[in-house]
């Protein structure tokens, strides 16, 4: 699905702003069709979760439907234009009404959506009503733990006291996964306008041939009209150009994407059909895993970076460019180069920024916490093709940056209470996945600290990815017990003979909390931590990247475990660096980007 773009044939109308919003705690009963539905309602402000907005505990625990309502006019200048209705994302699931008809459903909370409104008319005041449910359960991505306990919950007890306050508990979101369950209209709503017969999906495969760059395209139009493509360099100098709607464009001497610091160079796809006009940045380079290597434009890659999410004070996990760009900015001050999206996909805006700005990507898709039962998951749970449908949007959204180099099918599943079971299902979405992208990018999953020698599936990864928390969930504290436990596993990984990136592994520490003697929780351990594993990691040339979780601190569900939230970041959750985080950047700035460990 193509990002919306302004141009001389493509417009957009932002319906950002205060929008009517209530909580509706029934199931959902279409309560908004009664005309006194939104007398009682408050103000809210879209793009951003709604939890956060209001000093009403209400709105953070909330566990149903949520309505939200606005009018908007379309210009009358814009008759004659295709309009779209694009939602960017609605968490988790979401009902769209017009004018009173319902015109749109979609299941899950982080990729886009759009509806075709040229139907409707231009010049006159429109109704636009959406409901989001933000409850989760063994159907939904990510998973909630359905009549269980929430993430690290304590009410897991078999005392009947409190087996009978659960059954008498009203309806509670018990998310199985370790982020606050952030809701509401995230991200972005924008009508955007197209001529009648416009482009409706693009394609670029880039490879490298000696000093060629080959751009493999495929153009999906709607409507009558001639189809060419153009490929200008950053000069705006015309390097390429073919007509149809399939072609191979040549570039001689072309600049290669390469990560940060090198160049990450971006040429300009102009593509046309009949009277639109889409303008598409694209990269040339590759992506390949050769033995224990992760190859970008043929040389081996170290990834330096984090596990991220999308959180901050107040917006929740709505959509917030300064937060990106500020995160961007701190990324390349720790002199890091990649990030995972755990865990989901993030807002389209951090990807563009991420081409421009030569930060490598693991896009991962919602599927966390999938397990938590007692019985098989995946054959109790009705998350199966929910699962599929989210790895083919997040691909036809992702495809064309330059800065994606794999897809993660998903976080931490439950891979081995029932070893085959999870064998035949993530083998099957790991054949279905590769044909999905157009460039074949590397497949993987994130695996939990398990039993690795039952785990059947996470060696058969393009990348072996690894979250691993020796000398903190684990064997606690004790750092020289933890080196020696990771030993003997990184050599079971050794003999697997595939490239490992640990995509895991942190201490929660609290900053200003300070040690002589570095024990859990303080400065001194995160950093003393940090360094001791890192001084394994570096003997073993498969290991190819440290990921530290987290980047920074973010929100979680109340809990035994959880002050504030996870408190595993290098920097606070208002960005500031607790002491690893200099540490890391004394380290990643004297680590090569390409060839450690040749
Ligand atoms: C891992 C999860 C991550 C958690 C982290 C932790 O992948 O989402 O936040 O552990 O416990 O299990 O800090």
């Amino acid at each position: 699905m193509l990002y919306p773009e302004i141009n001389e044939r493509r417009g957009i109308i932002d319906l950002g702003g205060a929008w009517q919003f209530r909580l509706d705690d029934r199931e959902h009963g279409e309560g908004f069709a009664d005309t006194d539905f939104f007398r009682g309602s408050e103000l809210i402000a879209v793009p951003a979760s709604y939890n956060d907005q209001k000093e009403d505990i209400r709105f953070r625990s909330h566990c149903g439907w949520a309505y939200y309502r606005r009018t908007f006019t379309l210009p009358s200048y814009l008759e004659s234009e295709r309009r779209v209705l694009r939602f960017d994302a609605v968490t988790h699931n979401a009902k769209v009404y017009l004018d009173g008809q319902l015109i749109a459903e979609h299941t899950g909370g982080f990729l886009p959506f759009e509806i075709d409104i040229t139907g409707i008319a231009a010049g006159e005041e429109h109704d636009l009503i959406v409901a989001a449910d933000n409850r989760i359960n063994h159907s939904t991505l990510p998973m909630g733990n359905e009549g269980g306990t929430a993430f690290f919950g304590s009410d897991n007890a078999d005392v009947p006291s409190v087996i009978a306050a659960k059954k008498h508990r009203k309806p509670v979101n018990l998310p199985n996964f370790d982020f606050f369950n952030y809701a509401g209209i995230n991200r972005p709503v924008r009508i955007y306008t197209t001529p009648k017969a416009y482009i409706n999906d693009v394609s670029l495969v880039p490879s490298i041939d000696g000093k060629k760059g080959i751009i493999r395209y495929e153009i999906v139009t709607s409507g009558d009209g001639e189809t060419s493509i153009e490929i200008l360099d950053e000069d705006g100098k015309k390097v390429a150009s073919g007509s149809g709607d399939k072609g191979e464009l040549v570039i001689e001497n072309a600049n290669l994407w390469w990560p940060y610091p090198g160049k990450p160079y971006l040429y300009t796809a102009v593509i046309r059909h009949g009277d639109d006009i889409y303008r598409l940045e694209t990269g040339i380079r590759t992506v390949e895993v050769r033995g224990e290597k992760f190859l970008i434009n043929g040389k081996p890659f170290y990834f330096k970076g984090f596990g991220k999410h999308e959180d901050s004070a107040v917006h929740g996990r709505g959509f917030d460019f300064v937060l990106d760009m500020k995160d961007i900015s701190l990324i390349h001050w720790f002199g890091a180069n990649s990030f995972r999206t755990s865990h989901y996909p993030y807002a389209e805006e951090i990807y563009q920024l991420c081409d421009r700005e030569g930060i490598v990507i693991i896009d991962e898709t919602p599927a966390v916490g999938i397990g938590g039962t007692s019985e098989d998951i995946y054959k109790v749970g009705k998350f199966q093709q929910h699962h599929r449908d989210v790895i083919k949007d997040l691909i036809a959204r992702d495809k064309n940056h330059p800065s994606v180099v794999m897809w993660s099918m998903g976080n931490e599943p439950d891979t081995v209470s029932y070893p085959d079971s999870a064998y035949e299902y993530w083998h099957s979405l790991y054949c279905c996945t590769k044909p999905l992208d157009p460039a074949g990018r590397p497949v993987t999953f994130v695996c939990c600290q398990n039993n690795y020698e039952r785990d059947r599936i996470t060696r058969e990864m393009d990348v072996v990815c690894i979250n691993r928390y020796y000398g903190w969930y684990n064997l606690s504290g004790d750092m020289e017990a933890a080196v020696y436990a990771l030993n003997l596993e990184l050599d079971f990984w050794q003999d697997i003979g595939k490239p490992v990136i640990i995509t895991e592994y942190g201490a929660d520490t609290l900053p200003g909390f300070h040690l002589t003697a570095p024990e859990m929780f303080s400065e001194e351990f995160q950093k003393m931590y940090y360094d001791t594993l890192n001084r394994e990691f570096d003997k073993r040339s498969f290991v190819i990247g440290e990921h530290p979780w987290n980047f920074a601190d973010f929100n979680t569900i109340q809990g035994p475990m959880r002050a504030d939230g996870n408190r595993k970041g290098l920097l606070t959750r208002d960005r500031r660096p607790k002491m690893a985080a200099h540490y890391f950047r004394e380290r990643w700035n004297s680590i090569p980007d390409f060839g450690y460990k040749e």
